[in-house]
């Protein structure tokens, strides 16, 4: 679609809506969307050795040790080659950056500034399709039919770490990591923020803001 190869992070607290966004940036641009969270969750499902080490601490709302995230992540950007991706969910602390740094020229990070109360209130009418990542919630993305997932029709399932406590638990855990990785992208120029209550006025300043990039 594009020639040149774009390479975009997205930053934001849980359930700002990464995912949500990340959906239509690949609906639009054709990006791949790599997703952390996503990729934990299938290992999770498949019950391989990653899962089971990673399954402890998300339901914790605990951070997975980096040195398997680090490795997971690059490898799967290893796998993607040369083609424009959003990382969603990476890096998620100063050690996860600098090693992403060390290995990929990131092009600009998109972060997402939705209010807590804004969050704290739609995570509780999420549900997922775990095994491909897709997320609905009630009342703003249903699903066509209820409890199903529109695609393969399986069910979907809520998320363990969407329970209130541990949402809590992953919002101060991401203002304490993220803000000095969001100071170091921010002193090297690559930070763009969206704030606001609704990805219906948060998508279109984002779509702008890409095509603008992409099109230079
Ligand atoms: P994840 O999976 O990366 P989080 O905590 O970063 O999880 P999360 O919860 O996936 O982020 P999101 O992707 O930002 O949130 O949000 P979303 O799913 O798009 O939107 C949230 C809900 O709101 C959805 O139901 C959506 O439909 C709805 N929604 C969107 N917009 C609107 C709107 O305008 N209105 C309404 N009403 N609803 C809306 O990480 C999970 C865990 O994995 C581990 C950690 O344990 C982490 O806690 N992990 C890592 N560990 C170590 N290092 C890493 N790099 C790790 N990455 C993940
Ligand atoms: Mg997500």
């Amino acid at each position: 679609m594009y020639t040149k190869i774009f390479r975009t992070v997205i930053i934001g607290a849980p359930g700002s809506g990464k995912g949500t966004i990340s959906e239509l940036i690949v609906k639009t641009f054709g990006f791949l969307h790599i997703s952390t969270g996503d990729i934990l969750r299938q290992n999770i499902l498949k019950n391989t050795d990653l899962g089971k080490r990673a399954q402890q601490y998300i339901a914790a709302g605990q951070l997975v040790p980096d040195d398997i995230v680090t490795k997971t992540m690059l490898g799967r950007i290893t796998e993607v080659g040369n083609k424009s991706y959003i990382l969603d969910g990476f890096p998620r602390n100063t050690a996860q950056a600098e090693a992403l740094a060390a290995r990929e020229q990131i092009d600009a990070v998109i972060t997402l500034n939705v209010p807590h109360d804004v969050i704290i209130d739609r995570v509780k009418d999420r549900w997922i399709h775990a095994p491909s990542g897709r997320v609905y919630n009630i009342g703003f993305h249903d699903p066509k039919v209820p409890g199903k997932d529109d695609v393969t029709g399986e069910p979907l399932t809520q998320r363990e770490d969407d329970k209130a406590e541990v949402v809590a638990k992953r919002l101060q855990l991401y203002d304490e990591l993220m803000s000095p990785v969001l100071a170091w992208y921010e002193q090297h120029g690559l930070v763009t923020t969206f704030s606001g209550r609704k990805t219906k006025e948060i998508w279109p300043r984002v779509e702008r803001f890409l095509r603008d990039k992409v099109n230079k």
